[in-house]
């Protein structure tokens, strides 16, 4: 039996070995997709007829990044360095130019199509009777894009003779946003501290910077806003924007526009006027001011974002001004520079009513923002989150796509998992991307799609596309885990061309990250893509969103975190039944904030796809599905399918050992580990939660029953006192053991009574920030093993964040066996223990 198959066969029990992994991997990730890794040998020689020279037209930074690109790619991964040269030489050549200048080589030269913008072309031609291969663009940008278009082709073993390929990407705007504060922090960043910033002044070493513009470039992002959208009100300081010049100056070699994040209160806050009302001279002057210095600095400047009336930025309703007159007096001001002001639509009370059944925040961005269409000046992009909410598990596209049409428009996507896992869990977010954007939202009964809206091809406007919320850091591979970078990748591949399935994003970001071996790529693929249904599976079915603490850190179980409280993320679960209400004859009409059509999907819970119900319909817990299973059972039914996917995570990736070198696989091997122990924990925190609060058992018996499972509260105590866990979901029985707080360690103690043989023991704590405890378990007295709770997780108390477990593997027991669990408790972290589990051994 393959390896692989004995994990699908034992999947629904979980080896969990996750004592003293972190999240902040070193290891060989920093050059991510770039890693241009030597080919095997036969894979090297059908790149033989590849010229050995190249050539490049004209002299300007981007092009000698790509020239500079193409060498160092084909000599990692073809152990052969191009001969560079300044004149076409009378051999075979890689030509690195635009079209206008490789027409002054060769008049006879009309690509195919025409080239514009972003836009590049691979081809092999003849010229003067040797063959050639162009790396053409309609810029330099472009040519830039095309060079690392041309490496990925050799990186993934695709042929380079006969090439005729033309690429246009299919929006102007791709951007990234990056939450960074200038202390150092990245506001939802779980990849370390900030690249840019530290002690409020720009790092003094900015390699980290251009590398990132250069691994952006190779996806064709042209734009990166560095400050936190929750603005620093001196980033535009006279002594700040020389550093500011600095972070521009490493982003240029790769054709990435600079930006920063403004907040409107800046005239007043730190601008000397006593207002910042828009629609004063004064301030549209201060702005003016302020942006004429910004260009003298920095000419190529992108633009700014702004965060405005929401979550406790000020904005323009402090004087009764719109958010088009804010938007407008920033863009008059970026105007003659060429700059654009992406104003975002996440405006929204969190004061709202949750006693009050048509409040609902859903609603906030369309009715602010469908009646200011038509009002924003032409450099002013509305950017809209991709649901109406804030990046849950699983939203319904945002009305407001359909509902601007005469106002430029851009996406904001979340590639930082701030509701997906924090990156200690897999997810790849690129199929629920492209299920956004392939939405049709059906404005005026047509056929209107979000990547056709966002593009500006549905209303045939200008300006428009795709912003990323990335957040990477200073560890070593960007983002905090191996797996994660593939949601950058594939934002920047959606984003060219939205067209592409999660399929062949997966597929090229495996082989350029991991190799071409075919089934390690096929492993690889298969884990990405079911990492998805398998978190919202066991965080947020059927439309409920993410259901973990939205009062704190946004990462474990609370669903009651959702309730009774002004954030409007409510999901209504009753006693009777759960979901909220949205439709329009009863509810609180946001479903009529769609097109007709889309208005007769969500209107009717008969209508509404099973994955969205309770996003939109309030229905008993016996309510039947599609599928013909009630509410409550396929809850029951989903985190248990979740779990154990996760767990198969696990098996799926020690079969490529191997593959991968070691540093990447053990460390992806820990955080996998670490998901599938954290996936249990959701599993049996929800099921429990739903289970009481609807009273109606688990079909199948596994709710609430864990065969094996011994409380911690109800073995022999020693120095350890119980306590209740809040929320109480997050322990089984509501309630955990900790060492009191005069004991330098304490004990836990049960007697074996099941039949002799061989064992596995899962012991269930709490491994919190503020100490690292030590565990250590006896069998008879004799010590068996020993881990740190040594994890990285956002909390300092034993709760859903921190819960997660060890297994102690191979244990010979008899009945009347004594296992005593021992805990030294460090700091504030005293030691935590919730249970331990006792399995048949499964190998
Ligand atoms: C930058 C959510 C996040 C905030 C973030 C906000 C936003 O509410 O939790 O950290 O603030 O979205 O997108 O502005």
């Amino acid at each position: 039996m393959s390896y692989t198959g004995f994990c699908l066969r034992t999947i629904v029990v979980v080896l969990l070995l996750v004592g003293g992994c972190g999240f902040a991997f070193a290891g060989t990730g920093g050059d991510a997709w770039l890693r241009y890794a030597t080919l095997g040998p036969e894979q090297a020689r059908s790149y033989g007829t590849l010229p050995a020279t190249t050539v490049r037209l004209a002299t300007s930074e981007l092009l000698l990044s790509a020239q500079k690109e193409l060498v160092r790619g084909v000599r990692g991964m073809l152990g052969r360095t191009l001969r560079v040269t300044a004149s076409l030489p009378d051999e075979s050549v890689i030509v690195i130019g635009t079209v206008v200048q490789f027409r002054k080589v060769d008049a006879t030269f009309w690509p195919s199509r025409d080239l514009t913008g972003d836009a590049y072309l691979l081809s092999s031609t003849r010229l003067h009777g040797y063959d050639v291969t162009l790396i053409l663009g309609a810029t330099d940008r472009g040519v830039l894009y095309g060079t690392f278009a041309f490496l990925s082709r050799i990186a993934r073993g695709e042929s380079v003779v006969s090439l005729n390929e033309f690429q246009a990407p299919s929006a102007s705007i791709r951007w990234i946003n990056q939450w960074d504060n200038l202390d150092g922090t990245v506001e939802r960043g779980y990849g370390g501290r900030s690249i840019f910033f530290e002690d409020r002044h720009v790092r003094s070493d900015l390699t980290r910077v251009t590398e990132y513009a250069r691994l952006l470039a190779s996806i064709g992002i042209n734009g990166c806003t560095a400050t936190n959208v929750n603005a620093d009100l001196h980033v535009l300081d006279p002594d700040f924007l020389p550093q500011l010049a600095r972070i521009a100056a490493a982003f240029r070699p790769y054709g990435v526009q600079l930006g920063v994040a403004v907040n409107v209160s800046m005239p007043k806050q730190v601008g000397g006027l006593d207002t910042f009302d828009p629609l004063d001279s004064r301030v549209a002057n201060w702005w003016q001011n302020e942006f004429d210095e910004v260009y003298r600095q920095i000419p190529d400047f992108g633009g700014v974002v702004v965060k405005a009336d929401s979550e406790g930025q000020l904005g323009p309703s402090v004087y009764r001004r719109s958010a088009a007159d804010a938007a407008n007096v920033i863009a008059r001001a970026l105007k003659p520079h060429h700059g654009v002001v992406f104003y975002r639509a996440f405006v929204y009370n969190h004061h709202l009513d949750w006693r009050d059944p048509k409040a609902d925040r859903a609603r906030a961005a369309y009715d602010i923002f469908h009646p200011l269409d038509g009002k924003f000046d032409d450099n002013v992009i509305v950017q809209i989150k991709y649901g109406p909410i804030d990046f849950q598990v699983r939203e319904p596209a945002s009305p407001l796509f359909g509902g601007l049409q005469k106002t430029d428009q851009s996406i904001e996507l979340q590639i930082t998992q701030e509701y997906t896992g924090q990156q200690r869990h897999t997810v790849f977010l690129v199929p629920m991307w492209k299920q956004v954007l392939d939405f049709d939202m059906r404005v005026n009964g047509g056929h209107t799609p979000i990547k056709d809206i966002v593009a500006g091809k549905s209303f045939h406007r200008p300006l428009g596309g795709y912003v990323g919320v990335a957040n990477v850091g200073l560890d070593k591979d960007w983002l905090g885990n191996h797996l994660a970078l593939a949601n950058l990748y594939g934002f920047g591949r959606l984003a060219w061309d939205p067209l592409l399935t999660p399929e062949a994003i997966i597929d090229e970001w495996t082989r350029l990250t991991f190799g071409n071996d075919p089934g390690a790529v096929q492993k690889v693929s298969r884990i990405q893509l079911d990492s998805w249904p398998a978190y919202e599976s066991y965080t947020g079915v059927l439309g409920l969103q993410t259901l973990t603490n939205i009062l704190g850190s946004h990462y474990g179980p609370a669903p009651q975190s959702q309730e009774r409280n002004g954030w409007g993320q409510w999901i209504r679960a009753e006693d009777e039944g759960l979901g909220m209400d949205r439709t329009i004859s009863t509810g609180t009409g946001f479903v009529g904030q769609y097109s007709k059509d889309v208005q007769k999907i969500y209107e009717t819970a008969s209508n509404t796809p099973d994955d969205l119900l309770l996003f939109f319909h309030h229905v008993p817990y016996q309510y039947k599905l599609h599928s013909g299973k009630s509410v409550i059972q396929t809850i029951y039914d989903l985190h248990y399918d979740g779990a154990a996917r996760a767990a198969n995570f696990v098996c799926l990736w020690r079969s490529i050992r191997g593959y991968v070198d070691d540093d990447r696989y053990s460390e992806v091997l820990a955080q996998l580990t670490y998901q599938a122990s954290h996936a249990i924990v959701w599993r049996d925190a929800i099921n429990d939660w739903f289970y009481r609060l609807s009273g109606v058992p688990d079909e199948k018996g596994r709710v609430g029953q864990h065969p094996g499972r011994v409380e911690a509260e109800a073995m022999t105590l020693t120095g350890y006192t119980v306590i209740d866990v809040v929320p109480w979901e997050a322990a089984s029985g509501g309630k955990a053991i900790v060492c009191a707080a005069a004991m330098e360690s304490c004990t836990a103690e049960t007697k074996f009574e099941g039949a002799a043989g061989w064992y596995e023991v899962d012991s269930q704590y709490f491994d919190q920030n503020n100490g690292v405890s030590q565990f250590r378990l006896f069998l008879n007295g004799q010590l068996v093993d020993a881990w740190p709770a040594a994890l990285s997780l956002p909390t300092t108390e034993p709760n859903g964040d921190s819960a997660t477990r060890h297994r102690t593997k191979g244990l010979a027991l008899r009945p009347g066996d004594m296992i005593r669990i021992e805990g030294i408790p460090d700091s504030g972290e005293r030691a935590p223990l919730d249970y331990i589990e006792i399995h048949p051994r499964q190998e």
